[in-house]
């Protein structure tokens, strides 16, 4: 007997990837995906059962915002039991930190979330969004032994799946955007797709019901330091009403000045609640506090290590464990460990 074919929902965002040439005008604009049959007609072939979702407005992902993840959480949280697996198709700009935030936001995931775009629109004639559209909706209808390959929120473009929390956006310029320093590609494809099921998170239970956490917290800020940032411009910053933790974005392996007035202002701004958590402005390796005396004195003071974090993840998981409302400790007993394998210790 044939296997049932794997049902996919596509849900389009927005993006480069939807964007075709206007014969008339040769303005661009959008695509519409519900005719994606037509459109790409090798579709068919994949064995599988697309549906698409067009979510409203579509946005340029620069205008991406916290409640738009919220959104996008709800409607595969309502979906969930009727699809084997979801694409999303998504501007490259914040794709990171986007699907970085739909790998906390969706609790219990056990089943693929498979986010990709395009640098060249899909309408243009060497648009690299066909490959990857087509590639992501493969993976995420993909069973091994019966489940799913890849039961986790990933982000697929030019050839290689990656954990979404663990990207970047390198390349403003190359097909080849994304880049995963700390962590495997979970599969590279060639004329096969390779997956590496070893570097794949297996969910803790099969059947759990999806949850998702509605809540994300506002007053979270990123601050990249650099010589020559000033006392008054570092008070100024960790004294914005409302702030409630902040991404610092340290030197090599997690160091920062050991000035006087420096660990000052940051101890001020953690007796204040405000939680301080330190990633490296490297894009590969991690911070290990206690490696240099620079580190040793952010660590005494009580900022918290972010391990080999991207900035992308670092930022949603702030929002979504304070969106949890916990007190301090199991707050920060959150922060300390790897909830989605967004860090290794
Ligand atoms: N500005 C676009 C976006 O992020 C860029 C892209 O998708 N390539 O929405």
């Amino acid at each position: 007997m044939e296997a049932t074919k794997p049902s996919i929902l596509i849900i389009y965002t927005g993006g480069t990837i939807g964007m075709q040439t206007d014969p008339a005008t040769g303005a661009l604009v959008p695509f519409d995906f519900n005719g994606i049959y037509e459109e790409f007609p090798s579709l068919r072939r994949l064995n599988v059962a697309i549906d698409v979702h067009t979510l409203s407005p579509i946005i340029d992902s620069s205008n991406v915002s916290p409640d738009n993840w919220v959104t996008l959480a709800r409607l595969i949280r309502d979906n969930y039991p009727r699809y084997d697996g979801f694409v999303v198709l998504h501007g490259t700009d914040t794709m990171s930190y986007t699907a970085s935030a739909m790998s906390f936001l969706l609790e219990n995931l056990a089943k693929p979330v498979v986010f990709t775009g395009s640098q060249i629109p899909i309408g243009v004639l060497r648009t690299d969004g066909r490959e990857n559209l087509i590639t992501a909706i493969e993976i995420a209808g993909s069973r091994t032994d019966g489940r799913p390959t890849v039961p986790e929120v990933s982000l697929y473009f030019q050839n290689r799946l990656f954990r979404a929390n663990r990207t970047s956006k390198r390349s403003a310029e190359a097909l080849s955007a994304f880049r995963s320093y700390n962590y495997p590609p979970l599969a590279e494809v060639g004329v096969n797709i390779a997956y590496n099921r070893a570097a794949v998170l297996r969910p803790a239970a099969w059947d759990e019901p999806l949850r998702i956490s509605e809540r994300l917290a506002d007053g979270i800020a990123v601050i990249k330091l650099f010589p020559g940032l000033d006392e008054r411009t570092l008070r100024a910053m960790l004294s914005a009403p409302g702030l409630r933790a902040v991404v610092l974005e340290t030197f090599g392996s997690g160091n920062a000045p050991t000035s006087e007035w420096f660990l000052r202002v940051l101890e001020e701004a953690i007796a204040r609640g405000v939680i301080l958590l330190n990633v490296t402005q490297c894009g590969s390796g991690k911070v290990s506090m206690e490696l240099y005396e620079t580190g040793l004195r952010l660590q005494r003071i009580g900022v918290l290590c972010g391990y080999d974090m991207t900035t992308e993840a670092a930022v949603a998981k702030l929002m979504y464990v304070l969106g949890l409302s916990l007190a301090a400790e199991p707050t920060q007993a959150l922060l300390r460990n790897p909830l989605r394998g967004e860090f290794s210790v």
